[in-house]
């Protein structure tokens, strides 16, 4: 009689990762790095908005009021690292490395984007390690997951950063992708931004727990909650889970408490849209994330007003830059119609 196979031993054995220097306190350029593309993706967000009023049809999941959280964690990670972003606004694509030009020249359609103008909302780039971004909610948690078995495989020194939004965390691939992920130890860092809201429906009335980092425990991973409009927590708690993730602990949870100051895409009204009481948007708007990092920066010494406002400057300058690009960028060829968009082999 054959023998029972009892699963035991089946398990890829963990190699040693290697870990990468730590990070302890966040260094005053680190900070203002921060502050710099917070504030150079709140112009961008802006400069969509204004596109997508004067015609040009993109869909625009804002990122105003979550700059901090996207900007932070990826400004965590190393450029070898990996990023499995979602939907929600081009916080995650700016912290990891994307010019602004690129990013919305691709969203434009353009030969020159970073997926040639073959991706549109769904960027992506190897160079930067941003492994596209998807369209099925909760789809690229098992994806994550796969890419941190892979990096253990490859006994490689990295770590997947891995959003969703809280509508996702009730779909059936976050309870699969995230079991798999502390089953193998993989090193993967989740980023639940909880904004209250999926489309039109407030969490309250689908989640079954009021912090879903509560949810890590049903993985035996580690559960944190944020203050999503903190860019300094945000670096803190991501800086501190990636070592964990780098150091062969396993994955964690980050949820970060958060809220969208507009409607779900720029097309259903950029603050109400009826579903959601003025106080409620007014109360949230007061905790603007850039500016509370700001009054941090000054409050530390590490900066001044004028300075600050300097780096606005160069900022607002870039994105008008980024627009002149994309508009006088070319649309791909008919002949480049089937170029790059099939992928033989990847190192
Ligand atoms: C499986 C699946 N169901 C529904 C949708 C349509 N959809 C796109 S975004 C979204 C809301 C997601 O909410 P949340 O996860 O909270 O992210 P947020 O938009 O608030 O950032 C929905 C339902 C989808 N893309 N995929
Ligand atoms: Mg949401």
């Amino acid at each position: 009689m054959a023998k029972a196979k009892t699963g035991q031993g089946k398990m890829p054995k963990a190699s040693e990762p290697k870990t990468k220097k730590p990070k302890e306190k966040i260094p005053k350029e680190t900070l203002l790095k921060i502050y710099r593309d917070m504030v150079r993706l709140r112009f961008f967000d802006d400069k969509l908005n204004q596109l997508v009023a004067s015609g040009i049809r993109i869909t625009q999941h804002s990122t105003h009021g979550q700059e901090a959280t996207q900007i932070a964690a990826t400004n965590a990670l190393e450029p070898s690292d990996y990023l499995m972003p979602y939907h929600r606004g081009w916080g995650w694509a700016i912290g990891k490395g994307m010019q602004p030009r690129h990013l919305l020249a691709e969203l434009m359609g353009k030969a020159t984007g970073c997926c040639k103008g073959k991706g549109g909302v769904h960027i992506a780039d190897w160079n930067l390690r941003i492994m596209g971004r998807p369209g099925v909610q909760a789809a690229h948690i098992p994806i994550a997951a796969g890419i941190g078995l892979s990096i253990k495989f490859r006994k490689a020194p990295d770590v997947v950063l891995c959003f969703f939004g809280d509508g996702a965390s009730n779909e059936g691939n976050i309870h699969e992708g995230m079991n798999l992920a502390s089953v193998w130890k993989a090193p993967v860092v989740f980023v639940c931004e909880n904004n209250l809201y999926a489309l039109f429906t407030p969490n309250v009335e689908t989640t079954s727990v009021r912090d879903i980092a509560d949810r890590a425990q049903g993985y035996g991973m580690a559960g944190v909650i944020i203050d999503g409009t903190d860019a300094m927590a945000a670096y803190q708690a991501a800086s501190e889970a990636i070592r964990r993730a780098r150091s062969g602990q396993g994955p964690t949870l980050i949820e970060a408490k958060t809220y969208r100051i507009h409607g779900h895409t720029a097309m259903d009204g950029f603050h109400l849209g009826g579903y959601r009481a003025k106080e409620e948007v007014e109360e949230w708007e007061k905790k603007d994330p850039i500016l509370k990092l700001r009054k941090r920066l000054i409050a530390m010494e590490y900066s001044t007003a004028a300075r600050l406002d300097q780096i606005d400057q160069k900022a607002k300058e870039e994105i008008e830059e980024a627009e002149k690009f994309a508009k006088e960028s070319p649309y791909p060829t008919k002949e480049e119609i089937f170029k790059d968009v099939y992928v033989e082999d990847v190192q």
